[in-house]
């Protein structure tokens, strides 16, 4: 009820589905402790690292007959510090049906809960919350089945450091990499456009499952409005269903993400089948404008960039035009075909955008009526190849040493912080960012990179609540990818 009927492409919709992975399976068991559980008593199983997928507990009794059923409450965690949250005081915005427990009436004994729900985990809590006093609970064993659809894959690096970081990167794209590229294991659990772009380049640096971009691409082919709206993200169960919901720039990265599938494998049939819509995109994206500047919304969610309330998007959204645009012609070009009114069209933007959004006296792009400063504004710049190198480290430079400028939150944002970098000749800087970011987050303890971290304030979240974050999530896996990339082979 309520929903925006999608006419689905059956023909896109088939060549998803036969690209759909055979998923892998690894078991792991972890025998009970020895210790005997009574009302309140609760005790923790580490799996030693992050795993997605359900779990078997065996559970037995020890002293009299189970007069009464046990209630007992599962939690589990990617992080342990989570344990110390209650979810009764999450109040946020999305739902807290997110939050990993589970309230379960066992009345005989013994037995074997068999829990079919995923989860996203390493350590789960058992919690005894109603027992009676005639008899104790023993865990004999706790029975993981756990899926991914990456190879196995040894981390690099060229030190301890790099290793570990490479390692956890790997570890949070493996555990993304189900039946599509989701985002979070734990949450969202859904194919999101700006996530698969990170996700495909990494593939290709590290697990190279080509088949498994060429499905998520089709998904969004097949699920897209018929005038031609690529959704913000896919759900896939119990059938594949496409979010109601767009937002400027993701919709845009589809061609970007077409491009580099296209580089890496040649792949004439894809590219030529999503062509029409990738151009489609750009018409679309057209309609936002007025003359050759984009016009500016207060509607949330227009445009993602980052998730920050307070960052205005409307000159970093221009940027993500060119950048996308750019990207087509590259397209294009390679597949032969007429690329002139594209280029014309990316001239004029770029002229427009440097006439209105770069204040000549701050040597910075700002966005808005407000004129805002930030980091999301000015790497989307750079990565539309405005300036020159030159220019651009410089404007980098500047832009570090503004105060008033609004910092990246996510780790998204700091994948593109990176790439500017990068962009700019600013290698040993970009290597740094990558070290003390993500870096940041490995000393927390993490085997996987989360999809929120603030340096400077640990306890943030985009919901409301931190019990609903994810801490392993798709856009935080592109370690890997720079570090391969660009670092270890020539150090
Ligand atoms: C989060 C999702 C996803 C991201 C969107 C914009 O809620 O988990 O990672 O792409 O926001």
């Amino acid at each position: 009820m309520g929903h925006k009927i999608i006419v689905m492409n059956k023909k896109f919709l088939e060549i998803a589905d036969k690209y759909k992975p055979k998923l892998n399976i690894e078991r792991k068991v972890l025998k009970g402790h020895d210790c005997l559980l009574k009302e309140n008593d609760s005790d923790i199983y580490d799996f030693g690292n992050h795993y997605t997928g359900s779990i078997k507990i065996s559970l037995s009794t020890k002293g009299r007959f189970p007069d009464a059923p046990a209630l007992l409450k599962l939690r589990f965690a990617e992080l342990k510090d989570e344990f110390e949250e209650d979810s009764k005081n999450y109040h946020g915005w999305i739902s807290k049906s997110w939050i990993q427990e589970e309230l379960i009436h066992v009345d005989y004994f013994p037995t074997v809960l068999d829990i079919k729900r995923v989860f996203a985990f390493r350590y789960l809590e058992i919690s005894v919350v109603g027992i009676s006093s005639n008899y104790q609970l023993h865990v004999d064993s706790v029975e993981l089945e756990a899926t991914t659809s990456a190879p196995k894959l040894e981390a690099k690096g060229n030190n301890k450091r790099e290793k570990q970081i490479d390692s956890i990167s790997l570890r949070t794209l493996r555990e993304c990499m189900q039946e599509e590229f989701i985002d979070g294991p734990k949450r969202d659990r859904r194919l999101w456009l700006g996530d698969l772009r990170l996700e495909a380049i990494t593939n290709y640096e590290t697990y190279k499952n080509y088949a498994l971009v060429k499905r998520c691409l089709y998904l969004f082919a097949a699920t897209a409005t018929e005038d031609g709206v690529i959704s913000q993200s896919v759900f896939t169960k119990p059938e594949v269903f496409g979010d109601e919901a767009s937002m400027f720039d993701y919709s845009l990265l589809f061609i970007p993400t077409l491009l580099d599938y296209y580089m890496e494998t040649f792949d004439k049939e894809c590219a030529n089948d999503l062509l029409p819509l990738a151009i489609k995109q750009i018409e679309i994206a057209r309609r936002r404008f007025y003359g050759d500047i984009i016009n500016d919304s207060d509607q949330l969610g227009w445009c993602f960039l980052d998730w920050s309330l307070e960052l205005n998007k409307q000159a970093g959204a221009q940027a993500v035009y060119i950048y996308a645009e750019e990207a087509l012609v590259k397209l294009l070009k390679l597949l032969g075909k007429d690329y002139k009114i594209y280029l014309e069209d990316i001239e004029a933007k770029k002229k427009a955008a440097l006439n209105v959004f770069y204040d000549k006296k701050l040597g910075l792009f700002v966005s808005g009526k407000d004129r805002q400063i930030s980091y999301a504004t000015n790497c989307w710049y750079i990565l539309c190849d405005i300036l020159s190198e030159e220019d651009s480290a410089d404007l980098l430079i500047r832009l570090e040493n503004n105060k008033d400028a609004i910092k990246p939150v996510t780790p998204y944002m700091y994948h593109h912080y990176v790439s500017a970098l990068i962009a700019s000749g600013l290698y040993d800087k970009a290597y740094d960012v990558i070290m003390n970011y993500w870096g940041g987050m490995a000393d927390l303890g993490a085997d996987t990179f989360f999809e929120l971290y603030n340096p400077q304030n640990k306890d943030e979240s985009p919901y409301g609540g931190k019990q609903v974050n994810s801490y392993c999530h798709a856009w935080s896996t592109t370690p890997s990818y720079f570090l391969r990339k660009y670092y270890l082979k020539s150090r």
